[in-house]
């Protein structure tokens, strides 16, 4: 009754934003996302005889959260019929919280975690929707390099969910660079924004009729290696993105001075012959998007940079997995 899985974060290059149902966690856009070797969580979850359920993420014990951790885990114990108390541990490598998909890999190694800790053996596609149950992004992070989350036309959910286009052999001299300027807690929730987002800003419908192009644009500059058109267009949909986010009443804004300080950088290496692309989530961080060739170079710049904390690299990583060294 007791299991550990770890999975991986992952950063969409073709974004989730906004909901066609909040219940069942069914979004109104496909999103296509890199699975990224450095930044996970672990997670270890044990059902058993205890006085209650609790969860340690990071070595605070959980009070509230946005995320319904606990409905998570009343969902997977109807699902395999068992009542234990759940004992839940978990440590990520990467700030919590600061628009580096924490959720997406927490909620991921924990639907896998417990389903196993629960005696479900779920496939990848079922689990990917128990992801999605928990939080959208997760859906992905089951998945190994590149993915795609289908939003699906089912009312129930049962065609929403994320599968890997793309191996991580395929294409391993990809990089994200998340350069991190604040590690502080965002102003503005993901959920609560996609939400405001959706029902306030006169731009949520272009995004929704601009998006179907991106993604079949996206699908195959992957497929074909084309990194100046997977940069390029991930680029144009973060700013999209952003532009919705920004339009919404009152205004979201997760850029600081620093996140446009990284951008315009990007920007003008990029006339100088450095190619580098930029994509930001509900955060302030920015992660770019280059190629093994130029780490080097984008790493040096970076560093110079005053705003910028540190940088952590990231390649195309393995889908979630369960291991067997616990937590407790
Ligand atoms: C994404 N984001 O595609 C987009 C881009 C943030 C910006 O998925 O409400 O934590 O749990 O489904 O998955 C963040 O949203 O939201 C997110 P819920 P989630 O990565």
């Amino acid at each position: 009754m007791k299991a550990t899985a770890i999975a991986n974060a992952n950063i969409a290059l073709i974004k989730y934003w906004g909901k066609r149902n909040k219940d069942l966690i069914l979004p109104f856009n496909s999103s296509i996302s890199m699975t990224c070797d450095g930044l996970h969580s672990k997670t270890t979850v044990e059902f058993g005889y205890f006085d209650k359920d609790t969860i340690t993420i990071n070595d605070e014990e959980l009070k509230k959260d946005e995320k319904d951790i606990m409905g998570h885990i009343d969902r997977i114990r109807n699902m395999a019929g068992i009542k234990e108390r759940a004992k839940i541990v978990s440590e990520s490598n990467f700030p919590v919280a600061a628009g580096l998909a924490s959720s997406a890999s927490g909620l991921a190694a924990l639907s896998l975690a417990a389903s196993k800790a629960a005696g479900l053996n779920l496939k990848d596609k079922e689990l990917s929707i128990l992801s999605r149950l928990g939080s959208g992004s997760a859906s992905r992070s089951i998945c190994e390099g590149f993915a795609e989350w289908h939003k699906g036309r089912h009312d129930d959910g049962s065609d929403s969910f994320a599968e890997s286009i793309a191996p991580k052999a395929h294409w391993p001299e990809f990089r994200m660079l998340a350069c991190i300027v604040n590690e502080g807690k965002k102003p503005v929730g993901s959920r609560a924004g996609m939400a405001q987002t959706v029902a306030t800003s006169p731009y949520y419908p272009g995004w929704l009729s601009s998006v179907e192009d991106d993604l079949n644009t996206m699908r195959n500059a992957i497929k074909k290696k084309d990194f100046t058109l997977v940069g390029s267009t991930a680029e144009h949909n973060a700013l999209k993105m952003h532009a919705t986010m920004i339009t919404t009443k009152p205004s979201i804004i997760y850029w600081t001075p620093a996140t446009m300080d990284v951008m315009q950088s990007i920007m003008r290496w990029r006339e100088e012959g450095l190619e580098g692309y930029f994509t930001m989530d509900a955060g302030p961080q920015v992660k770019v998007l280059c190629l093994e060739k130029d780490q080097k170079e984008f790493e040096r710049r970076l560093k110079e940079m005053e705003c910028i904390f540190r940088t952590i690299v990231c390649k195309p990583g393995d889908g979630a997995k369960i291991v067997s060294d616990h937590l407790f």
